[in-house]
């Protein structure tokens, strides 16, 4: 049987259960008292990017010590099985490329990449913690900082691109763990609803998009994940 074309989208809810917090989910998402809505914008990084380069610092020692769950697993098994398959992400954590996910679509970046704030260089960089804050580049001293995308600036057009051909094409839309707020990565299952496909959303609770969705699953996805997939593939024959 010919299996169904599959896009996904995750976000910061597939990688709750790896001890990573996720944006807005109240106190619980605060790093001393202060929103991570506001400390991921370039306005903020002008003003204080040594708060800002803290908060980034804490939050990689916090990813580094992450594991992958069963639902990052799970999508890495769908992309072994599947001949047609593009996992999109919200998340800079790295827990997808962990689990043995290959092909990646990273919307907002990657935290253990650095770049220039005033040169082209571009590097990884795994040292927790980093021994100067704000790190400083090596090609012309000026400040480095994550490369990661933040609000107001323009997500890579290559990428999005890429993310929104995989969408339009999908017959299977899977939104997992994502409140579905932030653009253009929230517009993604529109594509597949547009052209007939079905969306399938994984979450907790309700979102902006459980409306539109052809099944909302509610539960915490290292649940559902694993167990829509194993019901998905006896229902393809896949082994
Ligand atoms: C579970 C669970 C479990 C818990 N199992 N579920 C159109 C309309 C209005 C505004 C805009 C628009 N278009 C653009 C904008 C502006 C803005 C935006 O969208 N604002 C909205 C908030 C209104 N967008 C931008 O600024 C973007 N840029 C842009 O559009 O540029 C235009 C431009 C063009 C040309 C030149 C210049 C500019 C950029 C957006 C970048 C977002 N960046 C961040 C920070 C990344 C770095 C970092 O991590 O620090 O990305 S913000 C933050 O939100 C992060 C996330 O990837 C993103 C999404 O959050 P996510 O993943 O959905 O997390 P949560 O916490 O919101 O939700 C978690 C969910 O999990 C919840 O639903 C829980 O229930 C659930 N959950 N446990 C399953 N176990
Ligand atoms: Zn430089």
């Amino acid at each position: 049987m010919k299996t169904p074309k599959i896009a996904v989208l995750t976000g910061a809810g597939v990688s709750k259960a790896s001890g990573i917090p996720t944006y807005r989910d109240g106190a619980d998402s605060l790093w001393n008292n202060h929103h991570p809505q506001q400390l991921a914008t370039p306005e903020t990084f002008a003003q204080n990017p040594k708060l800002v380069w803290e908060f980034y610092d804490w939050r990689r020692r916090n990813m580094a010590q992450a594991r992958p769950n069963p639902a990052h697993k799970t999508l890495a098994e769908m992309e072994a099985a599947l001949s047609h398959f593009t996992l999109v992400t919200q998340n800079i954590d790295g827990l997808h490329r962990e689990a043995g996910s290959k092909n990646i679509l990273y919307l907002h970046g990657d935290i253990w990449l650095v770049r220039c704030t005033e040169c082209d260089y571009r590097s990884e960089d795994r040292r927790t913690p980093l021994p100067e804050l704000p790190p400083r580049c090596p090609r012309c001293n000026a400040m480095l900082r994550p490369d990661i995308i933040w609000f107001g600036e323009a997500l890579n057009p290559k990428t999005l691109y890429q993310a929104e051909q995989a969408f339009k094409k999908a017959d299977i839309a899977l939104v997992v763990g994502t409140s579905a707020v932030v653009y253009p990565a929230a517009y993604l299952p529109f594509f597949t609803i547009e052209k007939g496909g079905r969306v399938i959303e994984f979450n907790m609770e309700r979102t902006a998009l459980s409306d539109y969705a052809s099944e909302v699953i509610l539960g915490p996805s290292e649940e559902t994940l694993p167990r829509w997939w194993k019901q998905f593939r006896q229902e393809m024959g896949l082994s």
